[in-house]
């Protein structure tokens, strides 16, 4: 007989999803080549962290157990989108239904830019989920860098967010579990910067493996491959393959400004309601960078952003 019960995706594998029905149980799904979500063209799909309904089909099976497949996915609470290129018109969804999103950032070691930092807290605003910013491998750090290290956390608790500093090879999971409680979070950054070594740190067991950090490039080697969600006593974390750039989302040239909380805020000063803040006279925002209230890495970010829309425009 045929059965359908709901369960939510825990782990995403690009052929198959393990789901974790209601009754604790996971199985492993699929999904049929015509399966399809009206209204976003995604290369997945199913993501983690989405509800879905699971058809057991015993029929299809030949030594007797379940062929599990997925049917249909509930409407999603917010899901977090990435573009790999600018120019790619594919887009991959990292996460859905989740509650915040926790940005692992190192100063160096892989050194994680601004402008990767910015973009992927503009994509979090167009998408009204929480960011947070956790600065890692701060043992790794000379003077220099430490002096970077305040600088940016003083720029980014300015403009609003939550930001905190540690070192995941010695981390107390108390020092993170109260961010964590009661809410799913998604770990994202770029390759290397220590998702994983958290993620075994706050559970004090190996997970998931972790890799090396290459001599030459001082980059990570792409270690995690699939996105997995993993449940702490109260809350659940999502540990993901690291990601190199990040392509804009879909925005339009008006609305980039409104996803860079300071500079929205300065902009209601613009002699024009409809300034861009790139050359405009009257410019609040140019004003604003140029006394160094607004932070001249932000509006480089800004800017890159609103460069994307130009290009958008010709493709
Ligand atoms: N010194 C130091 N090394 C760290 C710290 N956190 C992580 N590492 C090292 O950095 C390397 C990469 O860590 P991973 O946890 O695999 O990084 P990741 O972000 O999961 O990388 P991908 O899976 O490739 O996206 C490993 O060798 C870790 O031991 C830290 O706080 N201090
Ligand atoms: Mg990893
Ligand atoms: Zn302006």
């Amino acid at each position: 007989m045929d059965y359908k019960v709901r369960g939510l995706v825990i782990k995403s594998t690009g052929s198959s999803y393990i789901v974790r029905m209601d009754d604790g149980l996971s199985v492993e799904c699929h999904i049929k080549g015509n399966f399809r979500i009206r209204g976003i063209r995604t290369t997945n799909p199913v993501a983690v962290g989405d509800w879905v309904e699971v058809l057991s089909d015993k029929v299809q099976s030949d030594q007797g157990h379940s062929v599990f497949w997925i049917t249909e996915v509930e409407p999603r609470r917010n899901y977090i989108i990435r573009r790999s290129t600018n120019l790619s018109k594919e887009s991959h969804i990292l996460a859905a239904n989740i509650d915040q999103v926790a940005l692992i950032v190192t100063v160096n070691h892989p050194a994680t830019s601004t402008t990767f930092i910015d973009r992927f807290l503009a994509t979090c605003e167009a998408y009204r989920v929480r960011a947070i910013l956790i600065f890692n491998k701060v043992d790794l750090l000379n003077e220099d860098e430490l002096a970077q290290l305040a600088e940016l956390r003083s720029l980014y608790e300015s403009i609003g967010y939550e930001t905190i500093e540690l070192s995941a090879i010695s981390l107390h999971p108390s020092d993170i579990l109260p961010l964590l409680a009661g809410k799913t979070t998604l770990l994202s950054g770029n390759s290397g910067v220590g998702k994983s070594t958290l993620l075994n740190a706050l559970f004090g067991k190996e997970l998931t493996r972790t890799g090396k950090i290459s001599n030459a490039h001082d980059k990570g080697m792409h270690t995690t491959t699939f996105s997995e969600m993993y449940f702490l006593p109260d809350g659940a974390v999502i540990d993901t393959p690291g990601i190199k750039g990040f392509g804009s989302v879909d925005m339009s040239k008006e609305e980039v400004s409104h996803y860079f909380r300071e500079i929205f805020r300065v902009s209601a000063d613009c002699r024009f309601n409809n300034c861009t803040h790139t050359n405009e006279p009257g410019c609040a925002v140019i004003e604003a960078v140029e006394h160094g209230e607004i932070a001249m890495s932000r509006y480089e970010s800004y800017l890159s952003l609103l460069g994307d829309c130009d290009e958008a425009k010709y493709r």
